[in-house]
Parts: C-alpha cells; sequence; structure tokens
C-alpha cells in the first residue's frame, strides 16, 4: 500500500501528517483516528480552514473521487443525503487515512451521533441546534462516560484497538454544531460556550429561510453570519459555513470561516445536468430567419464569408447584400447569382460608411459580422500595440458600430413581422486567451461580452443575437497556426444549423467544442492547456 500524506491547508500554511510510519491499513486507520490526534482540531487551533467535500448521494464511486481528488475532508450529509447505516460505513472506511472523515448526522441524537462515531467519523455535524442544553445534548452524545453518555462499540473500532480508541476519543473527536435558525442564533453565545462545542457551523440556507431572507439574502442576513463568526471567535472556538461551491468557499475561506464546502454532489452534479439537457433542446417559439431573408455579410472576399452566403442562398435567402472594402473581390462571387446577390464596398471602421449602408439596405432581416482581422500577435509583440489596437477597431468596434447601424433596421423589420438576426463571427478563442496570438483573443472577447449584451438589449424587439465560437479555421487568418483546421465551409454550415434551430452560443468542431467543454468543467485547467501554446521568443 503506497505511503500517503495527509496534507491540510492552513492560513499558516500546510500542515503534513505523514502516515508512512504505519505498517498496515489497521494501524494506519488507527493512526488515522487516535495516536497523531484529529488533524481537523489541529489546524482550526492554527486558525486554518479545512474545505470539505459535502456528499448526499450515497454514492461509494463519488467518495473515492472526492478522496481521489485530494479532498482535505469528505462529510456524508445523514440528514438530507440517502446514506444508510451500510454505505455510511463503508463511506467512512474509503475516506480514513486520506482525508478527513466528518458526517453531518440525521438529528441531534445520542443514536445518530454514536452510529457516526463508530463508523469512523473524525467529527459530527448537528444540525438544528437552538439552544445551549441542545449544544450540551450533542456533546454528550459524543463523548464517553464519565464526560457524556455514548455507547461503547462500532464495529470498525472493535475490530481495530478498541482500548487506544475509546480512552482517546473523547478529546479528538470534533463536534461541530449547526447555527441555522433564528432562536439558535440568538442562542448563539450561550450555544458558543458549551465545553466540547468546537464550532459553531452556519446552516446558511435553513438561517435565510429562518431570517426570512429567502431566496435573496440582503446585508442582514450577511450581518449576521458575520457576528455568529465573531460570537464563535470571542468564544475562542471555530465557525464553519456551508458554502456549496468553491468560489463561495474561497471568500468565506478569507473571512476566517474555518470550515466550508468546496464541493457538492446533489447540487454539484443536478445543474450540468440540467443545463446540458436544456442546451441540447431547440429554442421554442424559434423561427428560422434565412429563408426569404434580406441578409447583409460582411467580409465576403475570403475564408468563411463566401461560404456563408452559399449557405445562405442554399436556405432560400431572397437577396444578400456581399460587402468587401474592394468590390472587385467578390465578383466572382456575385456572379454565382447575380440576380440575388448585391455587391457593396464596405469597410466596417468607417461611420461613415457604415451609416450608408444601413441607409442602403433598410430592407435588411439578417446581419452577419463576418469580417474581421488577426494579427496572430503575441500581447508583448514588438509593435504588439498597435496591431492590439486595430484588432480592436476592426473586431469590437467595427462590429459594435455595425450593431450600432442596423438595429433600427433590424427593430423595424422585426416590428413588422419578419424574423430577424444578428450573427456574430466570434472564435472559441472569445472565452480563453491563446498567448501565440493574445491581442486578437482579447478582441474577440470583448466581441463575445458586445454579443451578450446586444442579446440582452434586442430581445424585446425581436430580434435573436447569434455567437459562432470556432476553433482553427482553414483561413489565412490562421495561416501561422500549426494544429488541426476546420474548413470554412463546415463553419457556414453551422452558422445555418444554428439559424435553423435557434441555437444562441455554437461551438463548431472538436477543437472549439472540447474547449467550451472544459471551460465548464475545469477553467483553470484549460486556461492551463492553452497557456502552453506560446509564442516563439522575440529578438530583442
Ligand atoms: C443549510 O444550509 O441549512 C444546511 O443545512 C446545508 O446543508
Ligand atoms: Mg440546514
Amino acid at each position: 500500500m503506497a505511503a500517503r500524506l495527509l496534507s491540510c491547508r492552513t492560513r499558516a500554511g500546510v500542515i503534513r501528517k505523514d502516515t508512512r510510519g504505519a505498517k498496515n491499513m489497521t494501524e494506519r486507520g488507527a493512526c488515522d483516528t487516535m495516536v497523531e490526534g484529529n488533524p481537523l482540531k489541529a489546524v482550526w487551533a492554527e486558525g486554518g480552514c479545512i474545505g470539505t467535500a459535502w456528499l448526499g448521494l450515497g454514492a461509494l464511486p463519488v467518495v473515492e473521487m472526492a478522496v481521489g481528488a485530494g479532498a482535505d475532508a469528505v462529510t456524508l450529509d445523514a440528514q438530507h443525503g440517502v446514506w444508510d447505516r451500510t454505505t455510511l460505513e463503508a463511506a467512512v472506511g474509503l475516506i480514513r487515512g486520506r482525508a478527513i472523515p466528518l458526517v453531518r448526522v440525521a438529528e441531534n441524537g445520542a443514536t445518530a451521533i454514536g452510529q457516526a462515531l463508530d463508523a469512523g467519523a473524525l467529527g459530527v455535524i448537528v444540525p438544528m441546534v437552538e439552544t445551549a442544553d441542545q449544544a450540551r445534548a450533542a456533546v454528550a452524545a459524543a463523548k464517553y462516560p464519565p464526560a457524556g453518555i455514548r455507547s461503547a462499540g462500532g464495529i470498525r473500532h472493535l475490530i481495530g484497538d478498541f482500548k487506544a480508541y475509546s480512552t482517546g476519543a473523547n478529546d479528538t473527536i470534533a463536534v461541530a454544531v449547526m447555527i441555522e435558525t433564528a432562536r439558535g442564533v440568538a442562542n448563539a453565545a450561550e450555544i458558543a460556550a458549551v465545553p466540547g462545542v468546537d464550532m459553531l457551523f452556519i446552516g446558511a440556507v435553513d438561517l435565510a429561510i429562518s431570517m426570512g431572507e429567502w431566496p435573496d439574502q440582503g446585508p442582514a442576513f450577511e450581518a449576521t453570519i458575520q457576528s455568529i463568526k465573531a460570537t464563535a471567535r470571542a468564544a475562542g472556538i471555530a465557525c464553519g459555513i456551508f458554502t456549496g461551491h468553491v468560489s463561495l468557499a474561497l471568500d468565506r475561506r478569507r473571512q476566517g470561516f474555518q470550515l466550508v464546502v468546496v464541493a457538492e454532489d446533489v447540487v454539484g452534479s443536478a445543474e450540468p445536468i440540467k443545463a446540458n439537457i436544456a442546451r441540447f433542446r431547440p429554442a421554442a417559439d424559434h423561427t428560422d430567419p434565412v429563408p426569404g431573408a434580406v441578409a447583409f455579410v460582411t467580409g465576403t472576399n475570403r475564408g468563411i464569408g463566401p461560404h456563408t452566403v452559399r449557405q445562405l442562398l442554399d436556405g432560400g435567402a431572397a437577396r444578400i447584400y456581399c460587402t468587401a472594402r474592394d468590390p472587385a473581390a467578390i465578383a466572382d462571387l456575385i456572379a454565382t447569382a447575380p440576380d440575388r446577390l448585391v455587391p457593396m464596398a464596405l469597410d466596417i471602421t468607417d461611420d461613415a460608411q457604415v451609416t450608408a449602408a444601413a441607409a442602403a439596405a433598410a430592407d435588411v432581416t439578417l446581419l452577419v459580422n463576418n469580417a474581421g482581422v488577426n494579427h496572430n500577435s503575441p500581447l508583448l509583440a514588438i509593435d504588439g500595440t498597435h496591431r492590439a489596437r486595430q484588432e480592436i477597431e476592426v473586431n469590437y468596434l467595427g462590429t459594435l458600430g455595425m450593431i450600432r447601424a442596423f438595429a433600427p433596421v433590424l427593430k423595424a423589420n422585426a416590428a413588422a413581422g419578419r424574423p430577424c438576426a444578428i450573427v456574430n463571427m466570434l472564435s472559441i478563442l472569445s472565452r480563453q486567451n491563446l498567448p501565440a496570438m493574445g491581442s486578437l483573443c482579447a478582441s474577440k472577447a470583448a466581441e463575445y461580452s458586445l454579443t451578450q449584451g446586444a442579446r440582452a438589449e434586442l430581445a424585446a424587439a425581436g430580434v435573436t443575437v447569434f455567437a459562432i465560437m470556432p476553433g482553427a479555421v482553414d483561413t489565412d487568418m490562421t495561416r501561422d497556426f500549426q494544429g488541426p483546421k476546420m474548413p470554412p465551409a463546415a463553419v457556414a454550415e453551422a452558422i445555418r444549423h444554428a439559424l435553423s434551430i435557434g441555437q444562441g452560443d455554437v461551438y463548431p468542431g472538436d477543437m472549439a467544442a472540447g474547449v467550451a467543454a472544459g471551460l465548464a468543467l475545469d477553467p483553470i485547467g484549460t486556461e492551463a492547456m492553452l497557456a502552453r501554446f506560446l509564442p516563439p521568443p522575440f529578438e530583442g
């Protein structure tokens, strides 16, 4: 069995409890629970914070995942979770020696608390404690006589070294009592003063409900949270809080809370399941804006632009204004359908030209902002500022100018009952920086933000806004990129499909879809992965 280090992050640094001395699993288990004390109490005494996984699904593989991921502690929720006696016992067995096993017990009762400790929990979190008497009862249930009323036994302890366990358990087991009602808050000081209470653990959801601050918490709620922490501190004990996700856990740790929930399996798995299913479903009440559309497509001289024009023609667009800075560059494209394609000279950074284009094309129902520039320039490249400014000018300000100019046109046509939409040709790099072309990414991120804002501003007028975010596409823009590239025709096909089903954010191709999935699940890991694509070193 490989040696393991149980490490707990504290404000002071990292406490390492080396279990390599233990000769076998049984001895390590004993060491875990008794010989070297309870790491939880040691961390709290130092003012440190433990991040716990909080598991209610009753699923042993999830316990293994949390332990395998290196959780400091794993809390088995026997109050609202579906653990039964057998699965709880097995789960504690998986956690022991690798992380701190905690149980939020089903109720403040001697049987519930005793059974959790018999399984090998190093601490109990006791729900709904409202008075000092209730706190005394919780402590008594967790201690062997004469300090309390806990009964001797438990399979795990009996097959181990019960003498050693039973003589040390009263000191090492941690008792956290949950303050989660207005009455509990009123009595918090007396509860904190009960000998043997090691922590006030705030049940933030129940507390909010009890205070009439659910579902939206205001300043009174936050003040109460902080006052409970101050009460615990004044009594010389720790304060923890149910946080439910890691962003809040990090912030509560900063504030000095000493037990926080960094991952949770019920809502934590339900939310992505719900979101993924909803995302796959075609939008309700969506009308495909392509059949009969009057489209306006920028940047049709090369890349994805001409393929998009072809897709719109195939989809039944009545007329398409095709633009390029130099109309001669699109003569061949226009010749493919001269009755439906209208050439127009347009530089999207030229305000006067943009205004004139919107005035000349007042029949437009579908605006495709495809024109863009990529200087393939890292942020710190020589001349990088000049290139970055151009990318912002074209990709962000140019697209903004187009949307501002065409919004009245689209709103008027939508009001007349025509399905109207805007398509912004973005990139997966709108969502994540790739350092080799860092300044392009910054401009594309701004363009994505613009897309979100425009989507919100135009929704009530019946204009739908789409963001197309492929990975590398085989165009002039990515000539310096060495990896796999998708054909521009495939991106145009994805645009056509998104318009037909009303899918607002689209990630065509494996690269984009993979990065998008990574960002949803592990944004820091995804950033680190793309950070590896560094630019070549510069001269000078
Ligand atoms: C609460 O927030 O009330 C809890 O008990 C957390 O599960
Ligand atoms: Mg609760």
